[in-house]
């Protein structure tokens, strides 16, 4: 191995993670032979299929050939990022068909190296989408909320060292006014992240509501703060797949969470359209 290559790897603390989401955003340029992309999108559970409303996918690259990113872990996700062309408007989104939890142990360099990525490849905003419980008995299955704020219970940030980034408002309220302009039945609410992968105990549901929360998942927190610091404005849309442990009688499986998150692509697909298009 080289000594570039060695300072690729994103788990040796001696690498800078900035120079990594510089070289995968080199291997973008190159392979899509686009010099900025404009928005990025993550999508979370649920939200596979909805990439393909926001226009032609020019070009589909496996993660295993970007510097930094590694396979799916999850059924359901998909190991690839895809250039798509925003309809007409001449401009591209850089589409991440799956994401690097925190609950896979790589620490949280790689949970957040999509999206300094994404601010390398030139991006200004960031879509994280997610599939996660639901608190409030009225948002069923399938149903799409934006995230106004969050509360991290990961214990742990993406930044490094004194880096004070102000949270006030992590999610862009013009954004969500935006979201809202395309859907106007859209609610919002608080997310909270769990470090997981075990789903909450009703217990720990409970104590989501009584903090304030309306949601629990297991991404999108972490992310959204290194957004911030990159400078990204960040959309938050959560689709509720299950109801949280407790609230509904059922336990909690991951079939539910793909059966709902394949009802509500419709929905879900023309919502990211529309306001991708906006953007
Ligand atoms: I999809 O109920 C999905 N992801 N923590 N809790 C947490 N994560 C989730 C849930 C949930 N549903």
């Amino acid at each position: 191995m080289t000594d570039n290559a060695a300072n690729l790897d994103l788990s040796d603390p001696q690498t800078d993670p900035y120079a990594v989401a510089e070289a995968a955003a080199a291997v973008i340029r190159e392979r899509t032979g686009v010099e900025t992309h404009d928005v990025a999108l993550v999508l979370g559970s649920g939200w596979g299929q909805t990439g393909d409303l926001i226009g032609e996918t020019m070009t589909t690259i496996e993660n295993t050939d970007v510097p930094g990113f590694g396979k799916a872990a999850v059924e359901g996700h998909s190991g690839t990022m895809r250039s798509v062309a925003i309809g007409d408007t001449g401009r591209r989104a850089l589409v991440y068909g799956t994401r690097t939890h925190f609950y896979e142990g790589k620490g949280v360099r790689a949970v957040v190296h999509g999206v300094r990525t994404a601010a390398a490849a030139g991006c200004r905003t960031i879509v994280l989408t997610n599939g996660c419980g639901g608190l409030r008995e009225e948002w069923a299955p399938g149903t799409p909320v934006l995230i106004r704020d969050h509360i991290n219970l990961t214990a742990h940030s993406p930044i490094e060292g004194a880096n004070f980034v102000d949270l006030t408002d992590v999610y862009t309220p013009r954004l969500r006014d935006l979201a809202r302009e395309v859907d106007g039945d859209l609610d919002e609410g608080v997310y909270v992240q769990f470090r997981g992968p075990h789903y909450e105990t009703p217990a720990e549901v409970q104590m989501a509501k009584v903090i304030g929360g309306d949601l629990v998942g297991m991404s999108t927190s972490l992310e959204a703060i290194a957004a911030r610091q990159s400078g990204l404005d960040v959309l938050g849309i959560s689709l509720v797949t299950n109801a949280a442990a407790g609230i509904s009688k059922t336990p909690l499986s991951h079939e539910e969470v793909i059966e709902a998150g394949k009802a509500a692509a419709d929905r879900c697909g023309r919502l990211l359209a529309a306001v991708v298009a906006k953007i």
